[in-house]
């Protein structure tokens, strides 16, 4: 048994463009594990300065999160929804990590590859420092369970070798603080169900992305139900109809992609999807999960604007968030400084 409370943490970057990857295989858990957890839901805007953006866009990002989160059916009474910035404990925490991590485990980083290309030298420190400070926004308020899609497996990882390695390095002055054994728990990754890596729509071997060029790679959930048709219906397909069975979908990236998006929002397997619709052609597919996505996404659209709509509802959530939130990290650093020998 863990002697640790359960807390889920999870986090988006306010980097606009949120997304049908994002809601599947972040958002949608989010809200399931509200049932049964205590959770913390956070606007990552420090995360999202990694890269360049326009401070009057940022804002409005992370307003429009905020919202999303809200509209979706997290609840910011039961949970805490807020925004990293207001609480500074996540950057301090960061460097005191950043002294714990290990320079080679950040160059094995693949999003920081995928992301910095070519031109390495020129990306942001804070660029191949994110898994650091990500690793700080969990441990902050030492979160037992992270939901979060398959891109950020790696970065789960880094943040339990973190953990380990600062219970580790400081075991004595832990014990002696009346700490026990560890100081942080080894956040488990909660990764699971049919949509937990969202492909493009126009390549299906390419993550769903905000950051993509094209805009119809991705269905945002500001689309409207005219946007969504058309690019469902633009989406990338190949020549052969629809498999039986899931075995078929073997190498057919796209096909598996909008097979697995149709079985996420209707809550059902692949192999239901199939036994549905096995045998027909992509275009009545399409026109189905056209249907089922405009269903399940425009009321969420609907009031995800409302709700961005009123400002100062959205910041008084964030505020509200921000202050029930720093009182538990306020704790833990303190905890941190005492375990780490700083004067307070
Ligand atoms: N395509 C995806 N499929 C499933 N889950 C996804 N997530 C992101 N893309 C997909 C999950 O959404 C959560 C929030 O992601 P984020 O905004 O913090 O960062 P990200 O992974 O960098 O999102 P993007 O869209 O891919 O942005 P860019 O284009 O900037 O790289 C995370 O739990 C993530 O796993």
């Amino acid at each position: 048994m863990s002697p640790f409370p359960q807390r889920v943490f999870s986090g988006v970057q306010s980097t606009g463009n949120l997304h049908l990857g994002n809601y599947l295989g972040a958002i949608v858990r989010f809200v399931e594990l509200q049932k049964s957890f205590d959770c913390m839901y956070c606007v990552v805007d420090l995360h999202a300065i990694t890269v360049p953006q326009d401070p009057i866009a940022l804002k409005a990002n992370t307003r429009e999160i905020a919202a999303a989160f809200i509209a979706c059916g997290i609840d910011p009474k039961q949970n805490i929804v807020f925004n990293q910035s207001q609480v500074p404990e996540h950057a301090e925490l960061a460097w005191v990590l950043n002294c714990v991590a290990r320079i080679g485990w950040l160059n094995r980083m693949t999003q920081f590859k995928d992301k910095a290309g070519k031109d390495r030298e020129n990306a942001s420190m804070g660029l191949l420092d994110y898994p650091v400070l990500m690793a700080a926004d969990i441990l902050i308020y030492r979160a037992t369970h992270v939901p979060v899609g398959d891109d950020q497996k790696q970065h789960l990882e880094l943040a339990r070798d973190i953990a380990q390695k600062f219970n580790n390095d400081f075991s004595e002055s832990i014990a002696r603080n009346g700490f026990g054994e560890a100081f942080f728990p080894l956040p488990e990754p909660l990764i699971s169900g049919p949509a937990t890596r969202v492909m493009s729509l126009r390549d299906g071997t390419k993550k769903m992305s905000k950051s993509d060029a094209s805009d119809y790679s991705r269905i945002n959930l500001s689309d409207d139900a005219d946007q969504i048709a058309q690019k469902v219906k633009k989406a990338k397909t190949d020549p052969d109809a629809l498999p039986s069975e899931e075995k078929g979908l073997e190498g057919r990236p796209e096909a598996d992609n909008l097979v697995g998006i149709y079985a996420a929002l209707s809550g059902q397997s692949k192999t239901d999807v199939l036994g549905e619709f096995g045998g027909a052609n992509f275009s009545n597919f399409k026109s189905a999960l056209v249907d089922l996505a405009v269903a399940k996404l425009a009321p969420i659209t609907d009031k995800m604007r409302r709700i961005r709509e009123d400002e100062t509802y959205v910041d008084g959530v964030l505020r509200d968030g921000a202050e029930r939130a720093r009182a538990i990290a306020r704790e833990n650093m303190n905890a941190v400084k005492d375990i780490v020998g700083f004067l307070r």
